[in-house]
């Protein structure tokens, strides 16, 4: 996709979902092993989840699960199903299917509170999650051949972040596993472009968070920054990063 067009149409698309995905809680409690979330990126399902994540602040190991890919044929192998999403919770020992039990449980689990009602199961919240999908041109819904990673990938982002969309995308098509670092925003001070902040003050995260360890590491925040240890390659910008994922695991 040209990139004008592309980050056009990953804007619309969070604009279409009233930019859910944006804002990260400071209440909820961090688990101690990491939750794996079984989705597919273009699937709008999986979606909510992703905003319900961004909005606790939790991280999550992504299974890609891409049409024609190897790990939905292997979740229909082991669990009789390939309905998506489908999360895991090792520090409960749950296993939950369908977007409103995962939503529901997760809030529960991890804020003790209902989740907002614009994640419910409702005509408005579906269909403006089936057209967010729509808008991307369904990006991030067939597997392409690819080179597997021995390692998973690291990816900072948050659900709402359209520069970082069409990364998770690209991870999904080419079913790289890796693990999501959401760092949705806690303060006025994080908003706007990393760049072009909509406070005058200099930028100073909330102390003792995700986002401050990474400003303490980085010297800013901005997503996406893309980890792989595979090949020791550490990238911010996601043109760069896109550029990367195809040369490194694209087999062409
Ligand atoms: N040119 C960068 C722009 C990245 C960017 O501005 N990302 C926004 C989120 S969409 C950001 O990091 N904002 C600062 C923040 O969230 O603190 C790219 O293409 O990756």
């Amino acid at each position: 996709m040209i990139r004008v067009v592309n980050l056009t149409s990953s804007t619309l698309a969070s604009t279409l979902r009233s930019w859910r995905g944006t804002s990260a809680s400071r209440k909820a409690k961090q688990p101690k092993e990491t939750l794996v979330l079984f989705e597919r990126e273009a699937c709008s399902e999986c979606r909510f989840v992703r905003e319900a994540l961004t909005e606790l602040n939790l991280n999550v190991m992504i299974a890609p699960c891409p049409v024609g890919g190897k790990n939905i044929r292997k979740l229909k192998r082991d669990s009789g199903s390939d309905e998506l999403p489908v999360l895991v919770d090792p520090n409960t020992d749950q296993k939950i299917s369908g977007r409103q039990d995962i939503i529901s449980y997760l809030f529960n689990e991890y804020l003790s509170a209902p989740p907002p009602k614009q994640l419910n199961d409702t005509f408005i919240n579906n269909a403006s999650s089936i057209f967010a999908s729509i808008i991307r041109l369904n990006a991030g819904m067939n597997a392409v051949k690819a080179r597997a990673a021995e390692l998973p990938l690291t990816l900072y982002s948050f659900e709402s972040s359209p520069f970082s969309r069409p990364v998770r995308e690209r991870l999904c098509e080419l079913e790289l596993p890796y693990l999501l670092v959401n760092l949705g925003k806690q303060q006025r001070a994080d908003m706007g472009p990393a760049n072009f902040r909509l406070s005058l003050k200099p930028y100073q995260p909330l102390p003792n968070t995700k986002r401050d360890e990474f400003f303490k590491e980085h010297g800013n925040v901005q997503v996406p920054f893309l980890v792989d240890p595979n090949t020791g390659t550490e990238l911010f910008e996601s043109k760069d990063i896109l550029t990367y994922l195809d040369r490194t695991y694209l087999d062409k």
